[in-house]
């Protein structure tokens, strides 16, 4: 990731990037004008400019984007300590250059690659989700990033692969928050195999047609729009297929509270609070919560995936 330009925040408005189209190209080209990227950038850039952004985000219901201050610092990154702030506060220690990321396992073809190789294997696309936590709040993110599916049908999965596990970094010289034991290091998530080659699930690699900052999970994160935020596993250095269902970290922290599926659903509740209302970052806090979709509000691309399950016994 050498060279990857930092962009004072100042310098932009993101809001504004979006009600201008010229502007949101000259901010993805930004992201593209390292020398690392640029391979990418010459024989895609093309592609870049017919990016279906306005688009998706007349999809998502018109709903308006976070702001790029909100989404950059209230985070959930207990590797560096367990308050919001605190990922903005810490997250600046670590180093992601160099940084690589290993697909093994039940595979025919193993990989272990750079994020910039990887990204430009795979075109890069924008997709806007909203990220809906646990705990009972949300935001609207405009994710860079590539389909896991693409990059799953490069290793080519073995008949014996079912589930995928992904595992973040453990380096607690660098991440502050891993000196504490509250949970086993490094941080582990897990998706069934079909969940994790679903169209609609990505490896974030930026937002805001910036690279990803890194209290969002730099160089390269899991986003997977109908779970809840915890599944979006960040820092990933290893992805592997695997046979058996893989335990999260919050399934060994709690399984009483925390399942496998962790799909958004307004019916189940967290043993401790409701789940059927959110309320949106950098709302006022007066103003009404929003009622929680099924599916965080793709039902219908992903309901398939579950039918016959009884969502009661496999959250
Ligand atoms: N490695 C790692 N990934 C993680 C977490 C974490 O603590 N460590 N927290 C999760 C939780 S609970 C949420 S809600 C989202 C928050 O993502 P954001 O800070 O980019 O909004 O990251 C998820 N990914
Ligand atoms: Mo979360």
């Amino acid at each position: 990731m050498t060279n990857i330009k930092k962009i004072p925040a100042s310098e932009i408005t993101p809001e504004h990037i979006y009600n201008d189209r010229r502007n949101f190209i000259k901010n993805l080209g930004l992201i593209l004008s390292s020398s690392a990227l640029s391979t990418f950038a010459n024989t895609s850039f093309g592609a870049l400019n017919s990016l279906p952004s306005f688009a998706q985000a007349k999809n998502h219901g018109n709903e308006k984007l976070t702001s790029l201050k909100d989404i950059t610092s209230y985070n959930n990154y207990y590797e560096f300590g367990t308050s919001k702030s605190d990922p903005h506060d810490h997250a600046d220690l670590l180093k992601i250059d160099p940084w690589s990321i290993s697909i093994e396992g039940s595979v025919a073809k193993p990989l272990k690659l750079d994020v910039d190789e990887l990204i430009k294997l795979i075109p890069i696309e924008e997709r806007i989700y909203r990220l809906r936590c646990v705990e009972g709040w949300s935001m609207v993110i405009p994710w860079v990033g590539i389909p896991l599916n693409s990059l799953l049908k490069k290793v080519s999965p073995t008949g014996n692969a079912k589930y995928v596990e992904f595992v973040s970094l453990k380096r607690p010289s660098e991440m502050i928050g891993q000196k504490d034991d509250m949970l086993d290091w490094p941080y582990t998530e897990g998706l069934r195999l079909d969940e994790a080659m679903h169209p609609l699930t990505i490896l974030a690699v930026g937002l805001y047609g910036k690279v990803l900052p890194k209290q969002n999970g730099a160089p390269i994160r899991l986003v997977v729009p109908w779970k809840y935020g915890f599944k979006s596993i960040k820092a990933i250095t290893k992805i592997r297929l695997v046979e058996k269902m893989p335990v999260s970290t919050w399934m060994k922290a709690n399984s009483r509270e925390y399942g496998f599926y962790a799909n958004v659903n307004p019916e189940v509740d967290h043993p401790r609070w409701s789940q059927s209302t959110e309320r949106r970052i950098g709302e006022s806090l007066l103003a009404p919560r929003l009622k929680t979709e099924m599916f965080n509000g793709y039902q219908k691309e992903v309901a398939h995936l579950y039918q016959g399950m009884d969502l009661n016994r496999y959250f």
